[in-house]
């Protein structure tokens, strides 16, 4: 049996995907990865519910268009056993060729979710139905909606061709191009941008971070930077990602909690790109993404908010946060600390539930921890 630091090397060192290698290599790296992770502290989904049974039935199948194998699925999880999911969709048939993994862990993840349940249809409702959630700017830094889009008859990015990355940049920056009003922008390709703008856009929290562990292990970094890059609007509160976790990311943005209008930015953002291009999009899963815990609507709404009395106790936090089905998350993101009492918070789940009722979700876990935060305060 191979060692974790072994695996670990074999994974790493090659940026290469699975099928280059033997099938009964790929089948030594499983077992050895499987082995170490259950003998692991981790507590990712991916450690839960990969069973030796489960692995048994699913070690050997591939998928049809593209032979992704089982290992370009769980690499990342098997390498970072501090993951909270570990687990990608290489192309989109590894939803189903790989049912037997996915579907617990998207149960999970999306809190109920079964193999029998099926993705409501799109329903975003309005900006206006959502109040601002900290009129009087005493908790909330700023508000963020973002959702994912694949592009249809394209896999993920372990399967992206260096001409892919370049095509799906040309195929949405010539979309992007054609926003007008307060979406028109301008696309900054990161092969072009200066180590210092790019570090600036990082910290002032509109551009994603650089050498995300979770996402090289992935095999979802290969070629960077080619057709990675940010649209920005004049304002600085639209943007879109392009080809970094998934093909597109559509973000709106500002500051304070006025979430009904960064929410419709979103909408209108999203429903104008969706005029020019086809997204991939399954009957029972929504929208397809990279990771599962993205499928569905894909929308995650955050806000940056400072809690001084609840943030004392972090682990209180959290249980109070998911009690609303709530995720806590460091100021920079995903795997970061909260700096200067700062958290970012947002629904966890996004698959089951109509845009509206996901947004919905998240306002009224908000505006309850807000409620607990100033009852915590008149406590002292
Ligand atoms: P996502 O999966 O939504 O893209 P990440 O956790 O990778 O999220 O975060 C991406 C960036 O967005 C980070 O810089 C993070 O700080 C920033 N961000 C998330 N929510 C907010 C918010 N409400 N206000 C400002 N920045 C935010
Ligand atoms: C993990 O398992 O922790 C990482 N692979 C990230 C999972 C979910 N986050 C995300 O989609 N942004």
């Amino acid at each position: 049996m191979m060692s974790l630091r072994l695996t670990r090397g074999i994974l790493k060192n090659n940026a290469i995907r699975s099928y280059s290698r033997a099938p009964c290599e790929i089948i030594e790296i499983l077992e050895s990865g499987f082995e170490t992770l259950s003998q692991s502290k981790s507590k990712s989904l991916l450690k839960k519910h990969l069973t030796r049974e489960i692995l048994d039935k699913i070690k050997t199948k591939v998928t049809p268009s593209y032979c992704s194998t089982l290992l370009d699925c769980i690499q990342s999880g098997l390498c970072n056993h501090d993951s909270g999911v570990g687990i990608y969709a290489p192309d989109p048939e590894a939803y189903s060729t790989f049912s037997e993994l996915f579907d617990p862990i998207i149960e999970d993840y999306h809190k109920g979710f079964k193999k029998a349940d099926k993705h409501p249809a799109t329903c975003f409702g309005y900006g206006s139905d959502f109040p601002n959630l900290d009129p009087e700017e005493r908790f909330i830094v700023s508000t963020r909606v973002r959702c994912g889009r694949s592009l249809k008859d394209f896999p993920f990015n372990p399967c992206l061709t260096k001409k892919d990355y370049r095509h799906l940049e040309c195929m949405i920056t010539k979309v992007l191009k054609t926003l007008c009003n307060d979406h028109a922008g301008k696309y900054l390709p990161l092969s072009c941008m200066e180590p210092e703008q790019q570090q600036k856009l990082i910290d002032e929290h509109l551009l994603f971070k650089e050498g995300d562990r979770f996402l090289q292990d992935a095999n979802a970094s290969r070629f960077w930077p080619t057709g990675r890059g940010i649209f920005i609007n004049k304002n600085r509160t639209f943007l879109v990602w392009v080809n970094e976790e998934d093909h597109i990311r559509v973000i709106s943005m500002e500051k304070g909690g006025d979430l009904g209008r960064v929410y419709e930015r979103m909408i209108i953002g999203v429903e104008s790109l969706a005029h020019s291009l086809k997204f991939s999009h399954d009957k029972r899963l929504g929208y397809l993404t990279f990771c599962p815990s993205n499928l569905g609507t894909t929308i995650r709404a955050s806000v940056h908010i400072k809690l001084p009395n609840l943030g004392a106790d972090r682990a209180k936090l959290e249980e109070l946060a998911n009690k609303y089905n709530l995720q806590v998350r460091g100021t920079a993101g995903e795997h970061s600390e909260a700096k200067g009492g700062v958290y970012d918070i947002s629904n966890k789940r996004r698959l089951g539930l109509t845009e509206y009722q996901v947004v919905l979700e998240m306002h009224k876990g908000i505006s309850a921890l807000i409620d607990a935060e100033c009852q915590a305060g008149s406590q002292k």
